[in-house]
């Protein structure tokens, strides 16, 4: 899928009809599931997260596939109940210094089953889809043991009241931005009117999202430690009544016309005793960016995984914990051009495949010390170089670095390449 740029069982095989009965087969056995897919994920995650600071990025998407009234493929209602597809819920392990993606550590993908009739607030969280945000975090423990530090980062959808009963620990933090208007027990009985500390203000760039053109926004900082009230209506009694925690809030000031001024009030278990560290957990909350960047690579901007033609929802779900893992070793090549990663070419290529690209990098160095390959034989920024060079890229270290869309290129032209190897000795 790496190589291919495509989840398409005919185009992974090459056209060679025993490699599409292949992957059908291994796709159709019940003995191939998607929670073994998904332990997958974190093979060798463990060591490169090894004392190092963690953000463990988790979020859901929605994958949309076709279907007609006679003929649903088992697929269940998603979004506001229009389409049905897959949902996918990941969590990606990024280094915190570097803002490198070390790899996906664990999640679930699914299908709904149709409308739940009990109302919501009624049903305990174990019985509740929410209960994802929760135990997401708890499975991700085990892959994270060895990094010095974790901190958990999700969006609104996550501000889960047992969620920060539950998850945090000594070097496992929350960073999750409010959903609601939570009660606190301090100043007005509420976070907006909470009592906080000035921190200045400051430029900040904002990436673009869906609806939301990037911008540079001036932010206005506060922060201070807040304790959350357990909410009246909850199902769970037996969380505590209350938790400390820090609340950051930053707003927008002078905002263009016509846009929705900026306002984020981020709940973190972080400790936030000076205007800097506030700052910095706003740096952090938007590295959570990397996950948007992750489903745009698995859905339009790379392997399209939406246009897959399989016909059994049981088989678009294993496809999709295939293909999570391929869209991140993807992202994973793209960033290896900086050559931070430190990761071998390995995670991306077979042997056959590292040692065409071992072949064809002296035909892509130039004459001068700056057009040669400056990374480790057999690395991935190594690979990275000779792909995005395949792409089109000029490879001198002042240029803009390759993009995706290079990358793409690089990849479909060196995989004729490779096929052109495999028969060197014919
Ligand atoms: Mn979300």
């Amino acid at each position: 899928m790496v190589g291919r740029q495509s989840v398409c069982l005919r185009r992974l095989a090459g056209g060679a009809r025993s490699g599409i009965v292949g992957f059908s087969r291994f796709l159709a056995n019940r003995k191939v599931t998607s929670e073994a897919l998904i332990e997958g994920w974190a093979q060798g995650l463990s060591a490169a997260c090894a004392g190092r600071h963690i953000l463990a990025i988790q979020d859901t998407s929605e994958l949309n596939f076709a279907t007609t009234g006679k003929h649903d493929r088992g697929l269940g209602p998603i979004g506001k109940g229009v389409g049905r597809g897959v949902l996918l819920h990941p969590m990606l392990a990024v280094d915190a210094g570097t803002g490198g993606l070390l790899g996906l550590v664990t999640g679930r993908v699914w299908t709904r089953d149709g409308i739940v009739a009990t109302p919501h607030a009624a049903r305990p969280l174990s019985q509740k889809e929410s209960e994802r945000w929760v135990s997401t975090p708890q499975a991700a423990k085990a892959h994270l043991a060895e990094a010095s530090m974790v901190t958990e980062i999700s969006d609104r959808e996550a501000d889960i009241y047992a969620k920060w009963a539950r998850v945090p620990g000594p070097v496992f933090h929350v960073l999750t931005r409010a959903m609601h208007d939570r009660k606190i027990a301090e100043g007005g009985g509420k976070l907006s009117s909470a009592p906080l500390m000035a921190g200045g203000t400051a430029t900040v760039e904002l990436r673009a999202q869906p609806g939301r053109p990037a911008r540079d926004a001036q932010l206005a900082i506060r922060y201070g430690p807040v304790t959350l009230k357990r909410p009246d209506n909850t199902a769970e009694t037996d969380l505590p009544k209350r938790l400390a925690v820090s609340l950051v809030e930053v707003v927008e000031t002078g905002a263009p016309e016509g846009v929705q001024p900026i306002l984020w009030r981020l709940l973190t278990t972080h400790a936030v005793a000076d205007a800097a560290t506030a700052w910095r957990i706003v740096a952090w909350y938007q590295m959570r960016w990397t996950i948007e960047q992750f489903f745009r690579t698995l859905k339009q901007q790379g392997l399209q995984l939406e246009d897959s033609q399989l016909e059994s929802a049981e088989r678009l779900i294993k496809l999709t914990a295939i293909a999570a893992k391929a869209a991140a070793v993807i992202m994973q090549l793209v960033q290896a051009r900086d050559g931070r990663s430190g990761q071998s070419a390995e995670i991306a290529f077979t042997p056959a495949e590292i040692d065409a690209l071992a072949a064809l990098i002296p035909q892509l160095e130039g004459k001068t010390e700056l057009q040669k390959n400056p990374h480790p034989p057999r690395s991935l920024a190594w690979a990275a170089w000779a792909i995005a060079k395949l792409g089109g890229w000029d490879g001198y270290p002042k240029s803009k670095p390759p993009g995706p869309i290079t990358f793409r290129h690089g990849l479909q032209h060196f995989r004729s390449i490779a096929q052109g190897w495999t028969l060197r000795d014919v």
